[in-house]
This record gives structure tokens, C-alpha cells and sequence, in this order.
């Protein structure tokens, strides 16, 4: 393959408390289930599996009192992880998760005079604060906390860190959005392709032009993968199914397009709910798409540009 082996440790976050739909926390085992381990170990990357992250304090509560115990555990873990080389894959486990993995990501980042960028595939905006937030769900919150919106008191451990510019957060696959969150995203200039711009565009010109300012900036590219990105057809094992999500191959070839880049240095994968899924096709999916990122593909050759399209 393209680019060497990597160092991967594996943090299950068993966490649902962001959620109004129980079963997230069977997430990380359900991923284990499905050999995402194995996939990657076939690779020939060196897989550490660090099992499931405890949480720092009471986090039986739901709300934002429940993700903050998470959130201090998994940003020590996440960040240690990056310290000692490795790629940190966080799996869960609902997207508050992400509060935890990003944090731990700002803090080794800054530590080293490094920009982080985040590339948010995923079918919502997750930028609601209590404030807009129509269901009070801490999962359709976490970028608005990492980008310093205020309503987050006592979420991050002290220090606080420099919050996560907007200007480099990226959602990727969005088709369902709440006026607040809307309003937010406009006024602080978060970049976007909703499915819109998929359909008119396809997948390849849009994150080609986010990596290539990723590169550009010379930034920590951070890849939170929110299952309900995907169709339900292919991925029914989520709470909040949105119709019209993207293809398997579409898919395929924006990990294939990660993997060839170079740039991922850490990565979340979100919101599978074992309960609702049908016979472990969501959790396998999942696995499969990991496994294009971290270097699985047809022929040994990365994607082409236009011109360059073979024709033998
Ligand atoms: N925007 C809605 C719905 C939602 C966000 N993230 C998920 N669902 N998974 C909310 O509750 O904030
Ligand atoms: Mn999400
Ligand atoms: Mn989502």
C-alpha cells in the first residue's frame, strides 16, 4: 500500500448518555464483533485494542453533567495515544464522544504549535448548543463546544483549550439541520458539502479542494465518521436514520481518497446502535469503510486525475 504501517490504538467509548436511543454503548463491541481488529492488523498495522474507556466521575446522567465524565477520560486517553505516536481510533458510542477525542486532539496539538482540521462526515450539523438545541441532546452538540459557543460550562478539563477555529471544521454529507444551528454555521463560516452539492458535484472535487487546504496548512487532520452519514439502506443500525445519505461507493472512495492523502491522524467512528441493526450489516460496513481508510483497495494504484484515467 501508498503510506506505511501505522501504530493504531483502538479506545472503545461505550457511551449513549448524548442520546435519547439506548443501545450506542454496544457500539464499541459490536465493532470488535465485526473484526475491525483483524482488518486493520491485515494491513499490517500494529493494533493495540485499549479496551473501553471509563469515565472520570458520575456519568450515569444524560445531559451534559453525563458526557463531561467522558469527555475529561477520553481527551487523557486520546491525547496520550498522539504522544506516544499512534493514531488514535475512538470507537463508539454516540457522537458526544467526539467532545472527549477532539479535546485530546486540541491539546497535543498545541502542545506542538499544530492547527487541527476536522472533517465531519455525518448527516447533521452537530452544532446546536442548549440554547437551539430542539431535543437537548448533547450528540447534536459537540462541535458547537469545541468551537468555544457558550453553554458548555464545566464540560473540559482546566485549562480550557484553545477552542477549534470553525473556519477549519468541515461537514461533509449533511442533509439535516435545525434554523439555530443554521444560523450558526453561516455566521461562523464552518465549511460545507451537504448532499446537494454531492449530487451536483460528486464526492471526488469537494474533499479533494479539504484536503488539499489540509495540506496546505500543514494541519492535523482529524476524521469523525458519524454512521448515519451512509444510507440507511446500507446502514439501518443508527438512531436517526436520514434517507438520502451516501452511497457504499461513494463511501468507499472518500476513504480510499483519505487513505491516499496521507493526512488522517486520528479518527472517531460514531452513533452505531447494535440494538436497531440488522444482522451486524451496519457494524461490517463500518468495518469495511475503516479498513479502505487505513489502506485496503482493488489495485495497488490511488485515484487518478481526471485526464490520467486509464483507457487499456
Ligand atoms: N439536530 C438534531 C438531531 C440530531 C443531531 N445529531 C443527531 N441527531 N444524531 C438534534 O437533536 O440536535
Ligand atoms: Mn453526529
Ligand atoms: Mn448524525
Amino acid at each position: 500500500s501508498l503510506h506505511a504501517a501505522r501504530s493504531i490504538a483502538l479506545i472503545g467509548a461505550p457511551i449513549e448518555v448524548g442520546t435519547s436511543e439506548p443501545g450506542a454503548l454496544m457500539g464499541p463491541a459490536a465493532l470488535r464483533t465485526a473484526g475491525l481488529v483483524r482488518a486493520l492488523g491485515e494491513l499490517g498495522h500494529s493494533v493495540t485494542d485499549r479496551g473501553d474507556v471509563a469515565p472520570e466521575g458520575p456519568a450515569g446522567m444524560r445531559g451534559l453533567d453525563g458526557v463531561a465524565a467522558w469527555t475529561r477520560a477520553l481527551s487523557r486517553v486520546v491525547e496520550g495515544a498522539l504522544d506516544a505516536g499512534s493514531l488514535p481510533l475512538t470507537a463508539g458510542g454516540d457522537h458526544s464522544l467526539s467532545l472527549g477525542s477532539v479535546d485530546g486532539v486540541l491539546r497535543h496539538c498545541a502542545r506542538h504549535g499544530r492547527s487541527v482540521f476536522v472533517l465531519w462526515l455525518d448527516a447533521h450539523a452537530d452544532f446546536n448548543t442548549p440554547a437551539t438545541s430542539p431535543s437537548g441532546n448533547v450528540h447534536g452538540m459537540p462541535l458547537a463546544a469545541l468551537c468555544g459557543e457558550p453553554g458548555f460550562p464545566r464540560l473540559f478539563a482546566e485549562p480550557v483549550p484553545q477552542p477549534l477555529s470553525p473556519a477549519n471544521v468541515h461537514l461533509f454529507g449533511l442533509r439535516s439541520i435545525d434554523a439555530g444551528e443554521r444560523a450558526l454555521v453561516t455566521t461562523r463560516r464552518v465549511g460545507i458539502t451537504d448532499m446537494r452539492t454531492i449530487d451536483e458535484f460528486g464526492v471526488v472535487a469537494p474533499l479533494r479542494r479539504v484536503l488539499d487546504r489540509v495540506a496546505g496548512q500543514g494541519a492535523h487532520l482529524h476524521v469523525s465518521l458519524d454512521i448515519d452519514f451512509l444510507d440507511p439502506s446500507i446502514a439501518p443500525g443508527v438512531g436517526t436514520t436520514v434517507p438520502g445519505g451516501a452511497t457504499f461507493r461513494e463511501a468507499h472512495l472518500i476513504m480510499e481518497m483519505l487513505h491516499d492523502s496521507g493526512l488522517v491522524q486520528s479518527l472517531d467512528v460514531v452513533e452505531l446502535n447494535p440494538f436497531l441493526d440488522e444482522r451486524g450489516r451496519s457494524a461490517r460496513v463500518l468495518v469495511e469503510l475503516v479498513a479502505s481508510l487505513f489502506g485496503r483497495r482493488i489495485l495497488d494504484r490511488p485515484t487518478l486525475p481526471v485526464e490520467a484515467a486509464p483507457i487499456e
